[in-house]
């Protein structure tokens, strides 16, 4: 079989910006090892069985060529990179991550996981860019994880894949993490998971639980809920990042922020209290989106239209959708220089602190 991206004929010509890829994912031998205990139980959640439990077995040549791909953090990697016109990646825990492990497990494998990653940064440090892993079931470990990711190994960003068993962030009792990302101003790339058991139902039934839609309902949700749970009135310099074109929620400002305040204002929930701002006025100043998934001119202008050509930056969730097509796409956008610039290369500089 081909490690090649479907179809490469074409390379991306050589371009007066990097190209800067900000949802690329890997996986560790050991954490797959951990997963195949997690799924022999048989007690796993549905969603988790449904993704994990597919990529790991499935004989599919996409099944099989994402898992080869996930697990290297080396020269297929850079040689797949290379096709592509990739210069940088920036590399997180695929999800689930430590989310599906037990709380000890997940608190300790996610520094094995980090170590890893800084290993592979070390090596290559040029074309990788790591993203803190921590486990949500302990804040306050995460939070310490979030300070020796920071201090230690030199990353600076965190990597959260959703809901954790069907827990959300906007509970307060997960707010330290918040903290310390706010107080070492480093962004949370708040990723998909594979739907919590409460939900996956009428969406796995019909084969619309993952990537194809049920993923981004679920983001969508959450980041919603931590706007509109008040964290960024709490945590005003919070950064968050989202990506699959912010999970649609660019297109759903206007209706957002009229609900929104017409549901305060008649006191129609004890949970949702007024905040200081719009709900987009948060998507404006504490989010980053990213196009991971949606290679797609149309969307990406209307989300630079709304939210600013600063806002938004290129991904492209290496190895789930891997497709040189989709780079030569993204060149030929007709787009300013300077704002595909900020696009493929800038932002990410300034989010990621790339230096
Ligand atoms: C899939 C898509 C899986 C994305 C992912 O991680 C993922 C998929 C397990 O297609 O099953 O990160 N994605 O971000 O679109
Ligand atoms: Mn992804």
């Amino acid at each position: 079989m081909t490690t090649s991206a479907p179809g490469v004929v074409n390379h991306p010509k050589s371009a007066d910006y990097q190209r800067i890829a900000t949802e690329e994912a890997f996986a560790p031998a050991e954490m797959l090892d951990i997963y195949r205990k997690i799924l022999e139980k048989g007690d796993a959640d549905p969603g988790f069985k449904g993704l994990m439990g597919f990529y790991m077995s499935s004989p599919s040549a996409r099944a099989q060529h994402i898992m080869r791909c996930l697990t290297d953090l080396d020269q297929l990697r850079i040689q797949h990179m290379d096709e592509c016109g990739i210069d940088k990646q920036v590399i997180a825990l695929t999800a689930p991550g430590v989310q599906a492990m037990d709380k000890a497990t997940a608190v300790s494998f996610s520094q094995v996981a980090n170590d890893q990653l800084a290993e592979a940064v070390r090596k290559h440090p040029t074309r990788f860019v790591g993203m803190i892993a921590v486990a949500p079931q302990d804040p306050v470990a995460a939070a310490k994880e979030i300070e020796r990711g920071v201090s230690k190994l030199g990353m600076n960003s965190v990597i959260i894949n959703s809901h954790t068993h069907g827990e959300y962030l906007s509970d307060p009792k997960f707010w330290d993490i918040f903290a310390a990302a706010e107080a070492h101003d480093v962004p949370i790339y708040l990723h998909p998971n594979s739907l919590p058991a409460n939900m996956i139902q009428p969406f796995q039934e019909c084969g619309l639980d993952g990537a194809i839609y049920g993923f981004g309902v679920e983001t969508g949700l959450h980041a919603l809920r931590i706007i509109t749970s008040g964290v960024f009135d709490r945590f005003p310099k919070l950064k968050m990042i989202i990506g699959h074109m912010g999970e649609a929620l660019p297109f759903w400002i206007y209706r957002l922020d009229y609900m929104h305040r017409a549901t305060v204002l008649s006191k129609r929930y004890d949970s949702m209290k007024p905040l200081l701002k719009k709900p987009s006025d948060y998507l404006r100043e504490n989010f980053f989106i990213t196009n991971s998934g949606v290679a797609w001119e149309p969307a990406i202008k209307f989300s630079q239209s709304v939210l600013g050509v600063d806002r938004v930056m290129y991904a492209m969730d290496y190895p789930y959708q891997y497709q040189v097509d989709e780079v030569i796409a993204m060149d030929n956008m007709s787009m300013s220089a300077e704002d595909k610039k900020k696009f493929f290369q800038t932002n990410a500089e300034t989010v990621f602190k790339i230096r």
